[in-house]
């Protein structure tokens, strides 16, 4: 997803709704939305908050830099993996996605919930000492030296960054999570037009939350335009991973099974 539709006939200037959407509708679409991430976003604000104050000892990003490729691929996959769960169930929640034919439903987590993550991970991350949550405690981009994958990891952080200086709510984030996850231009969708129009929906609901407090075509457009980042940290997963698995398939056999699910 690059434009979504609604850009390209300006239904959305001047903050004029499409005329076969009502406000009521939006309002119910946004409420579900962000009770919907509220409810599966694995860690609430407080708790970030609490949790920004514990970073690693220097002793503790040696230990973590000195584990075998193999042993940190492990947790990390673990830890995404434990993520993943929360993605799915707030992919579940979202009204309409229940009622996608199972294989849509497949088809759309598969693609969007790294990107997902990604977008949630803002939370999760601290932009003023550059460090991301990790197994409990706040690490900087050494800690995961031992992956050998810096430039991976490097792209990751800058989008951490970048994400952040949007400074997006958690409605803002829940909607956008949302409308990311509901592309309807996934390779092999059986319905995209199901899809299109949940999505549709949920971008005015967006816009419609951005301007209570922005000039919603900028910050929207803003947001958008993160999106082929996310999409190259995507690839580059996959290419890791997939170089990974020819060095070491014992240890990527026994990786979690919804990573490999996903990932496969
Ligand atoms: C979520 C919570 C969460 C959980 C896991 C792919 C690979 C080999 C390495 C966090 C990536 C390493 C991830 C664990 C690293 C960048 C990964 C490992 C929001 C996202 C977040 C914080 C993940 C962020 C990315 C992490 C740190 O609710």
């Amino acid at each position: 997803m690059l434009e979504p539709a609604l850009f390209a006939h300006g239904a959305l200037e001047g903050g004029q709704l499409p005329p076969d959407i009502s406000v009521l509708e939006i309002d119910r679409v946004a409420q579900n939305v962000v009770k919907s991430h509220l409810e599966t976003c694995q860690y609430t604000t407080e708790e970030l908050k609490r949790l920004a104050w514990s970073l690693y000892s220097p002793e503790e990003v040696r230990a973590l830099q000195s584990k075998s490729c193999e042993a940190m691929w492990q947790q990390c996959s673990l830890q995404i993996s434990n993520a993943i769960q929360y993605v799915v169930e707030f992919a579940k929640r979202i009204d309409g996605f229940m009622e996608l034919c199972q294989n849509d439903q497949i088809i759309l987590l598969k693609a969007g919930c790294l990107e997902v993550l990604l977008i949630r991970m803002i939370r999760a991350f601290n932009p003023l000492n550059n460090t991301v949550l990790f197994e409990g405690k706040f690490g900087g981009m050494q800690v995961f030296k031992s992956l050998g994958c810096d430039d991976l990891i490097g792209a990751i952080f800058e989008l951490g960054r970048t994400l952040c200086r949007l400074q997006l709510s958690d409605e803002e984030l829940a909607l956008f999570t949302a409308a990311v996850l509901l592309s309807p231009d996934r390779p092999w969708l059986t319905e995209s037009k199901k899809v299109q129009k949940l999505q549709d929906k949920i971008y005015v609901a967006l816009q419609h939350e951005i301007q209570k407090k922005h000039s919603a075509e900028d910050k929207l457009s803003k947001m958008v335009s993160k999106l082929p980042l996310m999409k190259t940290i995507c690839n580059l997963h996959l290419d890791k991973l997939e170089f990974f698995r020819l060095l070491h398939p014992e240890t990527a056999m026994n990786f979690p099974p919804l990573y490999k699910e996903v990932f496969n």
